[in-house]
């Protein structure tokens, strides 16, 4: 599926036959699993887990596990997360990040952040260098600027035109080297000490209206973390996702004794119940324990999470396929 078909099924709302008949099904992982682990969103999730895990076993921090691990996904220049992902109405690359630490409960977000190559680094910086959590638009690029973050100057004619070459070169790649289609990273971290810690970042929904925030940079919606419990994150259609406060959810339902993969799937349950009959959600989460358990569930058919673990580092189909009367 091209990323254009897939906003176009997520935005325009085409309905198909979900029903809230999804059965309780069988989790894949239900053991205490291996640390460090390392789960993220997407096929293109694994690049993001290994480059956390070299971090992790170099004895790098979790954070910066997160933050190096999104790093590769947001400069791979493919059309998908980052700053060659899909502009907004006005023809604009809007990224939206956030970052979240367990052991202190942390966090630190941006939105609608313009030119700045690495969102999920001003996202830190804003947990770390402030007393605030979000920062938005100019706000949050003059203090990535002020913070000497990279930044990619797509405001000159000049600029802009080459830049736009480039993205559409990135797109003209042929479909199996695309991500599949999607542009948001959630990766979370387990550490072998038993912390914590998440990031989540993307350039949004394409042709979003100027200044339009999804649930990735909301904590609680695209990204949450509680070090007692476990953690979560989201892609798919951010309105669908925040109203739902999905990811606080999914760990509440770990924290009531569920499996990540069964909360993922409760989250699912709970939005459908409460939604139109047939309406194609495109909710898709993933989400670990801190007994190092993971799982994941989405309604979209094609979606896919990554698990990487000093042992193996596999890609894994969505395991609400078939399960999801559609
Ligand atoms: C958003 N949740 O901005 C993001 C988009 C996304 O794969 O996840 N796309 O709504």
């Amino acid at each position: 599926m091209t990323r254009r078909n897939f906003l176009n099924q997520t935005a325009l709302g085409v309905l198909t036959a979900t029903t809230a008949s999804i059965g309780r099904s069988a989790e894949p992982n239900a053991t205490k699993g291996e640390m460090p682990l390392i789960v993220s969103t997407w096929g293109f999730g694994k690049a993001a887990n290994e480059a956390a895990l070299k971090v992790l076993l170099g004895h790098g921090s979790l954070l910066d596990a997160v933050e190096q691990g999104i790093w590769v996904t947001e400069s791979a220049g493919d059309g998908s997360v980052g700053l060659s992902g899909g502009s907004n109405a006005a023809g604009v690359v809007q990224l939206d990040a956030c970052i979240m630490n367990g052991p202190d409960h942390k966090a630190g977000s941006v939105a609608g952040l313009e030119g700045i190559r690495h969102p999920i680094s001003a996202a830190r910086r804003v947990m770390e260098k402030t007393r605030h959590v979000m920062l938005v638009g100019e706000g949050a690029r003059m203090f990535a600027l002020e913070e000497g973050l990279e930044s990619v100057e797509v405001n000159s004619r000049e600029r802009y035109e080459q830049w736009q070459k480039q993205r559409a070169a990135a797109r003209a790649k042929p479909a199996e080297k695309k991500p599949e289609g999607h542009d948001t990273l959630a990766l979370l971290v387990l550490g072998a000490d038993g912390n914590i810690a998440g990031g989540c970042s993307t350039s949004g929904l394409g042709g979003k209206l100027p200044g339009r925030v999804g649930d990735s940079p909301i904590l609680g919606s695209g990204l949450y973390v509680d070090n007692e419990v476990g953690a979560a994150g989201a892609t798919g259609l951010g309105e669908n996702v925040m109203r739902y406060c999905s990811a606080f959810l999914i760990v509440e339902f770990m924290r009531q004794g569920m499996a990540p993969h069964e909360a993922c799937m409760e989250a699912i349950r709970r939005t459908i119940k409460a939604e139109p009959k047939g309406a194609n959600l495109s909710i898709n989460f993933v989400a670990l324990d801190k007994k190092g358990r993971y799982g994941a569930a989405g309604t979209d058919r094609g979606f896919a999470y990554s698990v990487t673990t000093p042992s193996s580092s596999r890609v894994l189909p969505n395991p609400a396929n078939g399960k999801l009367d559609r």
